[in-house]
């Protein structure tokens, strides 16, 4: 009798575990049919799941392994840190030199606080925001994911918008009832929230290239006006970029749209796959943090060693000469080959994409927020999904999450892509 695949057998044992198998509802493959692989380890640009199947991963822990999976330099400088010691509750030396490193590359950023998740980050700054301002509410912008704390999981993009989840049962009213929320790259809407609310918005949250509900790039001046109406009406503007930082411009979507942030949050690349969130800012408000300021947060394992040396890793290497061109030729390569071969297959397609992040949504309508997101056929996003998947080819499982390009993805990596998507394109047109 044929043996049952290892991901199967362990998946069947995870859900008995785990809440649907899964330590995060965005590995659940709910949107996309069938069940997740259960992954044995990962090289460079692939992975290779408990079955010894191998696909060109362009999840890459959903954004922070820049340089793929398990690079050399990496894992040598983990394993050289935890011969030190894994966790000191106490300052070290590689909270500066990542913090140097952060500072350096985000101007915006005179001062950071690290902390271990990108949930933590935002939710920390918007504590921040609120102190600072004295005001209650926030605005985000509907699609836009920012972590799962209670204020911030309204209208969410990534898993609450892939599984279709309202907002989120245990968010208390109390909890929603400040967290105001506009389309996308609709700065008259924004202006409306802040005339029918004058006074007492702390602060506007943005992704400022949104990437949990797939990629999808501000419109020309959207950034701008923000900046303006915040300066303008006493709020703070805070860039998410947990995602967009190190991953659209060495400086973040800061640097490639020349705006300057009053806070900033990141994650993912910052850690190299190790857990890491961070916030920072102006001086002035940053200085409002325990123990300089009265606005209390804290963590065990924050500016921990392990993840500081994956940090340090991982921004020393973007700065290399020739490092972010290459990575990002790359990605354009990859995004031009999809594009020619979903014409190719008579199949419309639009594609976005800003540095090593892209997106292939199914529409022929442009895609600029959440409704015109919401309105490609993510079935067929499905069906693209498992023809590639048996093919090698690891896309996120939800059109609602962005793929990621690394420096590991190279010509066999771009070619075996690419054929793959010609022929699973194909696949789709027929079906
Ligand atoms: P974490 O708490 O997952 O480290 O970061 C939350 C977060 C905050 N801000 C932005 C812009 C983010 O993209 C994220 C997390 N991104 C998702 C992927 N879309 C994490 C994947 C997951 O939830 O498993």
């Amino acid at each position: 009798m044929d043996q049952i695949p290892n991901s199967i057998r362990l998946f069947a044992e995870a859900q008995l575990l785990l809440p649907g198998g899964v330590d995060s509802p965005a590995r659940a493959f709910r949107s996309v049919g069938g069940q997740p692989l259960f992954i044995e380890r990962g090289e460079g640009a692939w992975l290779v799941d408990v079955d010894g199947n191998r696909y060109v991963d362009y999840v890459l822990s959903f954004g922070p392994l820049l340089l793929g999976h398990a690079p050399a330099r990496v894992v040598n400088a983990v394993t050289d840190a935890a011969r030190s010691g894994t966790s000191f509750g106490a300052p070290s030396p590689m909270e500066l030199d990542l913090a140097r490193l952060v500072t350096e590359a985000m101007p915006s950023v005179e001062m950071v606080r690290f902390v271990n998740s990108g949930t933590e980050a935002t939710m920390s700054a918007l504590r921040l925001a609120r102190a600072f301002t004295g005001r209650d509410r926030i605005v985000k912008f509907e699609g836009h994911y920012h972590g799962h704390s209670d204020a911030l999981l309204a209208r969410a993009g990534s898993g609450v918008a892939t599984l279709g989840l309202p907002d989120s049962p245990g968010v208390t009213k109390a909890a929603a009832i400040d967290t105001l929320v506009a389309p996308f790259n609709d700065s008259e809407a924004v202006q409306r929230l802040f005339e029918q609310h004058s006074g007492s918005i702390a602060a506007v949250i943005v992704e400022p290239v949104a990437g949990n509900m797939g990629v999808v790039p501000p419109r020309d001046g959207f950034l701008s006006e923000l900046r303006e109406i915040t300066d303008s009406c006493g709020a703070l503007l805070v860039f998410d970029e947990v995602m967009t930082g190190f991953r659209v411009h060495p400086g973040g979507a800061q640097a490639l749209y020349s705006i300057v942030p009053d806070l900033t949050t990141l994650g993912k690349v910052i850690g190299g796959g190790l857990p890491v969130g961070a916030y920072g800012g102006r001086r002035d408000i940053m200085e409002m943090i325990a123990p300089s300021g009265p606005v209390y947060q804290a963590g065990t394992l924050s500016g921990n060693p392990l993840a500081m040396a994956a940090g340090i890793v991982m921004l020393r290497t973007l700065r290399e000469d020739g490092f972010w061109e290459g990575v990002e030729r790359r990605a354009s390569e990859i995004v031009l080959g999809i594009g020619e071969a979903a014409h190719e297959a008579g199949v419309p397609v639009v594609q976005t994409r800003v540095g090593t992040m892209f997106s292939t949504f199914f529409t022929e309508t442009p895609v600029h927020d959440w409704t015109t997101v919401a309105s490609s056929d993510t079935d067929r996003f499905g069906k693209l999904f498992r023809a590639l998947l048996s093919r090698g080819v690891y896309l996120p499982p939800s059109q609602y999450e962005a793929c990621f390009v690394s420096s590991a993805h190279r010509r066999d990596e771009i070619d075996h892509t690419l054929r793959a998507f010609a022929e699973a394109l194909h696949a789709c047109a027929r079906a």
